[in-house]
């Protein structure tokens, strides 16, 4: 298949799950094109079967926001039309639907045609989505998908519930690790942050309020006052400031290693002993996934996408959001009991890698574009396809 694949670039899971994505169906044999303003992040190598394409936006002086949204849309159709690719996968709703929407139809009006595949991601429709200036946007253009997927059955629950559209078909394809990449035993002893038995917490994310950065520096002040440890963090965004100021204030900032933004975390992953993830809200948690396919057990906030990867008391734990004090408790039990961790440790590698292995999930994504791509020519347009499912008439 001829695939073209829109993400965003930056550091994020849906553009880390948008490019192993498109790695991945490379290795496979299919041709793919990435479509951003930008080199997705984790895009490092060259692949056979690999390429990229640069949005590029003018910009002219009127413009006090470049209309990003129609350069992309622009650039998806004319790779499209080149390339004759049979289909795009967007990441991350918006703007990525609607600008496949108005390249999937400018190619009809020329006769051609290409299939459109989202990829719910979380915040597009838990928080960006919800915003009325892009809700009415956000909703037409997923209902006008080919095919839609979420990245936990929490995701596509709440898309049911934010949208409106009890019934719209969202298939759940979990986000994937590949189980050689992150692998504890092959980067063992690579990195010591912790001198003289110190334990190593860590923490990787966009820094973004979401992920509630004081209550992850909190939880480890109280940690480090019974377990002898180092709080590892990774990445850079609006709260990373608050988060030093923070540990300042605790006096803990000799604790706490900051190293900015990376491309590869698999090698730290394996330092560590514990990862942290306490967000007010994770549609599924890629890093927590990361965390445990390395043998790293996961303490988070419960009742998110995160439950459906964390499982509870067996490779790591899930807390109320904002209870730093169980948080703390856990971490300080586990990091104290080394059978016990020894025990989460193997649990999470276990079930990292038995339930969402690449080559597993990705056969999943290869299915779905086959079933698309089959279907009849007069099921060009799903809207009377949600409609109905909608009425219940059909
Ligand atoms: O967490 C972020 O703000 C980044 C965001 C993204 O779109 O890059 O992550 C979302 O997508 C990831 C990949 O599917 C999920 O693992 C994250 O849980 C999700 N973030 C949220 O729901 C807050």
């Amino acid at each position: 298949m001829k695939i073209g694949i829109s993400c965003y670039p930056t550091y994020g899971g849906s553009g880390a799950v948008a490019t192993e994505l498109g790695l991945e169906l490379a290795r496979r044999g299919h041709e793919v094109h990435f479509i951003s303003y930008a080199l997705p992040f984790r895009l490092t190598q060259f692949i056979d079967g690999v390429y990229f394409h640069e949005v590029k936006v003018n910009q002219y002086p009127l413009f006090e926001y470049p209309p990003y949204s129609l350069a992309l849309a622009v650039t998806m159709h004319e790779v499209a039309r080149r390339e004759e690719l049979d289909l795009l996968h967007v990441h991350y709703a918006i703007p990525h639907a609607t600008a496949g929407w108005i390249a999937r139809d400018m190619l009809r009006a020329g006769g051609g045609d290409v299939k459109l595949v989202t990829t719910l991601h979380g915040t597009d429709i838990t928080l960006v989505g919800q915003d009325p200036s892009y809700w009415s946007i956000t909703r037409f253009s997923i209902e006008k998908s080919d095919a839609l997927t979420a990245v936990s059955n929490w995701l596509r629950d709440q898309t049911h519930r934010d949208f409106e559209c009890s019934k719209c078909a969202i298939e759940v394809i979990p986000n994937f690790i590949d189980p050689e990449t992150y692998d504890r035993d092959r980067y063992a002893g690579l990195h010591r942050f912790g001198c003289d038995g110190e334990k190593v917490l860590m923490h990787i994310s966009n820094f973004r309020s979401v992920k509630r950065i004081p209550d992850l520096i909190r939880i480890f002040a109280r940690v480090q006052e019974v377990v002898p440890s180092k709080l590892v963090l990774v990445g850079d965004g609006p709260q990373r400031q608050k988060a030093e100021d923070l540990a300042e204030q605790l006096g803990i900032a000799d604790r706490v290693v900051m190293l900015g933004k990376l491309e590869s975390v698999a090698e730290l992953l394996a330092s560590a002993d514990l990862f942290l993830l306490p967000s007010e809200q994770e549609s599924f948690g890629l890093v927590a996934l990361e965390a445990q396919a390395s043998g790293v057990p996961v303490i988070g906030s419960e009742h998110t996408g995160l439950a459906e990867v964390v499982e509870h008391g067996v490779t790591g734990s899930l807390h109320p959001v904002g209870d730093t004090e169980a948080m703390a408790r856990a971490a300080i039990g586990l990091l104290s009991d080394a059978s016990r961790w020894e025990a989460v440790s193997t649990a999470a590698r276990a079930r990292a890698v038995d339930r969402f292995a690449a080559a597993r999930v990705v056969d999943r994504y290869e299915e779905l574009y086959r079933s698309v791509l089959a279907r009849e020519p007069d099921d060009v347009d799903p809207t009377p396809r949600l409609e109905a499912a909608k009425t219940g008439v059909g």
